[in-house]
């Protein structure tokens, strides 16, 4: 099969046992695994063609940005702003949401180690992406829209996965191999300073790993120079693996430990005082002569704290609360298993079945000050949400041009919470939800089919339609508070919601075309464009409840409630080969860019967090062990924004990034400006920055667009032991 020319080309190359079984997803041609094997323990960014994520086709269409995705590691701790064709809505120091064609958070389904991991904060402050660092992540796939029933479920924007970095076991018996590796950065704006260590131990049976990464940043500075209060962060990730394997069969057992003591969040009232992850994960995968089996089991741990009152967000002579700090106290799990069959039913016909369980379990409260005997607030009272989901998938070769892939799935949702309490004790808001019927059933029934068309070795097209759902989180549903003080502060924009019990699972309809042009080794030039349309079926959006007339604050409160929605957009990505001579070495010209709109035509306003017309073109040079980049990226002002939640329009921009690196011998550097020309600008996904409203001669709250990092000079070093 042609199919297996690939996955032993790859195989060639250091990738290890996992990563070559990922290339199902998405098979890497010559050029990209040359990079890969270059790469060793650097993120690979891919982007498969959208609804094309499991074909084994051989001229699966990717983009892979090896050697920009692997310097950028030096300037961001944030692994959701390195992704390739992906925007990211900015939260934190890493804590940024991805957004796949408009749509993000909860609505994308992201898997770290095969793991969902739900957000343990009425913020989302602490999103899977937040618990892997960009130097530990070997391999990241986002696969937009239209995602095959085997990848998604509970969820309507695509799937992204991220998997640790994995030894490779020895190649021959009796063979012992040793691996360890230190590197280490620093970033000028915010004096950022982190590091990571890597060690390893295979035989060609057995494999021990460890892998721990930290980072500390202070405050960082915009273009003009004006430090942006609360966005220090500090983050630790440790992380053990140990893999068995034996014939076909692969055994692995993973744990992970994260402590974060501090995050700051400008675009939020509260900054994260605490969050500590602890992750259990076991895998197994054999191959049998009817194909293959894949059973996965996971737990883990979330603590989270927060704070709204800071000492690096207002002065201490400031205390805007008026009763000190109000401290939020949140206490997450998440447990399951996945099994799934592959099943070889002949050279044409691959056969998929699964059953996943995912359940989740959360309490949120937010202790009472001491003054004034108040009572605990009680927002999530032992929350529960399980979701159990079953598929079946069929992929067939029709002959060399043609294959279809195509799938069905079944989730149902439980949803519960516990009765609840106000600061005053049991309020009358209170007394009605307690009152109230809270146990929620939801039925979802997902269908993918996409086909892809092959007439020769230089184009392909593609074209997939889905339908998929999504049930509300327990904030969507269970955020109870209806007052100022209650609702939950979310989104980054600065004002309260209030959850709806009563909300309907979102359903979206997707289709999406793309095409793929390219020379007949792909490896000179190639063009890839991509259009999509969803249209969303009780969208949860919100309504406002009482505006800032009405709240006497800045933002105005919302309540969720289903809409209907529709959003668009296309995406275009493009390399041209300038030169590849053995003197000058090879000159890439990249580009990539891409537009979405998205309109709530229940309440004919745009859809919040919507990415403007935006464009990256890159120059690329590899000479040797020596590559560089330039990059130049565009946006266009930001216009069309969502009026119900005050979103703020941003101008439009553009900046310098440049960056390179030297491997000599075993030691890596890197050095990279980020922002070259020190351009003041707004992220038009940055949110409003809330952690300067009150600060001293501010001539009263009002929202303004958070500024974006100025200027930073990034060196990193990796010396391989
Ligand atoms: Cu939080």
């Amino acid at each position: 099969m042609k199919h297996n020319r690939v996955l032993d080309d790859v195989a060639t190359t250091h990738l290890t046992e996992r990563q070559v079984e990922l290339t199902k997803y998405c098979p890497l041609n010559d050029a990209a695994s040359q990079l890969a094997s270059t790469l060793a323990r650097m993120a690979l960014v891919l982007a498969c063609s959208p609804g094309w994520a499991q074909t084994g086709g051989e001229q699966a269409a990717i983009v892979i940005e090896a050697t920009a995705a692997a310097a950028r590691w030096v300037g961001n701790s944030d692994t959701a702003s390195v992704l390739a064709g992906v925007d990211s809505a900015q939260a934190g120091g890493v804590s940024s949401l991805p957004m796949i064609h408009g749509l993000g958070d909860d609505r994308i389904r992201t898997l770290v180690n095969g793991v969902p991991i739900a957000a343990a904060c009425p913020m989302h402050m602490n999103p899977p992406l937040s618990y892997i660092d960009p130097a530990n992540a070997s391999w990241i796939e986002v696969l937009p829209g239209a995602t095959p029933v085997s990848l998604g479920g509970d969820s309507i924007g695509g799937t992204i996965l991220v998997e640790s970095a994995r030894p490779t076991f020895a190649p021959t018996d009796g063979a012992v191999e040793r691996d360890a590796s230190v590197s280490s950065f620093y970033r000028s704006n915010g004096a950022a300073i982190g590091g990571e260590a890597a060690a390893s131990m295979a035989t060609s049976a057995f494999i021990f790993a460890y892998e721990g990464s930290g980072v500390r940043a202070q405050d960082y500075r915009d273009g003009a120079g004006e430090k942006i209060n609360a966005s220090r962060f500090e983050t630790s990730n440790q992380h053990i693996t140990a893999a068995y394997r034996s014939g076909k069969n692969l055994y692995e057992v993973q744990a992970a430990l994260q402590y974060m003591p501090y995050e700051g969040f400008p675009n939020a009232d509260m900054d994260l005082t605490k969050n500590v992850g602890a992750f259990i994960n076991t895998r197994y995968q054999g191959g049998f002569d009817w194909g293959d089996m894949k059973i996965s089991a996971y737990y883990d741990h979330v603590l989270h704290q927060m704070n709204g009152n800071t000492p690096d967000r207002y002065p201490p002579s400031l205390n805007i609360t008026g009763f000190g700090v109000f401290p939020t106290l949140e206490r997450g799990q998440d447990f399951g298993y996945r099994v799934e069959l592959d099943i070889t039913a002949s050279a044409r016909d691959t056969l998929r079945f699964g059953n996943e369980l995912h359940g989740q379990t959360l309490d949120d409260r937010w202790p009472g000050a001491p003054v004034g005997a108040m009572f605990d607030y009680v927002s999530i009272n032992n929350g529960t949400r399980t979701q159990l989901g079953t598929f079946a998938e069929w992929e067939r070769r029709w002959s060399g041009r043609w294959t279809t892939l195509g799938g069905v799935r079944n989730d149902t949702i439980w949803m519960d919470t516990g009765p609840v309490q106000g600061y005053e004790g049991i309020d009358p808001t209170a007394q009605s939800f307690n009152a109230s019927h809270r146990a929620r059933t939801d039925v979802h029934v997902d269908a993918t089919l996409s086909t892809r068309y092959q007439p020769d070795d230089q184009e392909s097209y593609s074209l997939a339609v889905a339908r998929k759902n999504r049930s509300p989180n327990f904030y969507e549903r269970y955020a109870w508070g209806k007052n100022t003080i209650g609702t939950i502060t979310w989104f980054g924009d600065g004002n309260g919601y209030t959850g709806n019990p009563d909300l309907k699972p979102e359903t979206a309809y997707t289709a999406s075309i793309s095409g793929d042009w390219h020379d007949r080794a792909a490896r000179l030039w190639e063009v890839k464009v991509t259009s999509y349309y969803t249209g969303v079926q009780d969208y949860i959006g919100v309504v406002a409840i009482c505006g800032p007339a009405c709240s006497g604050m800045p933002g105005s409160q919302l309540m969720f409630a289903n809409h209907r929605a529709r959003l668009y957009g296309t995406d275009v990505s493009a390399v041209y080969a300038l030169s590849n001579t053995p003197e000058v070495g090879v000159f890439r010209l990249t580009g990539s860019g891409g537009f979405v709109r998205g309109d709530d035509l229940s309440t004919q306003t745009n859809l919040y967090h919507m990415m403007p017309l935006h464009g990256t073109i890159g120059l690329e040079h590899q000479r040797g062990q020596w590559s560089s980049a330039l990059e130049f990226r565009a946006v266009d002002r930001k216009t069309q924004v969502d009026t119900t939640r005050l979103e703020p329009q941003t101008p439009s921009y553009t900046i310098l990034n440049l960056r390179t690196a030297y491997q000599w011998r075993s030691v890596r550097f890197d050095l990279a400006i980020t922002n070259l020309l020190d351009r003041e600008y707004e992220n038009p996904l940055g949110g409003t920055w809330q952690s300067d409203l009150y600060r001293p001669g501010y001539p009263g709250p009002t929202f303004h667009p958070l500024p974006a990092s100025g200027r930073s000079f990034d060196t990193g070093v990796t010396v391989r032991l």
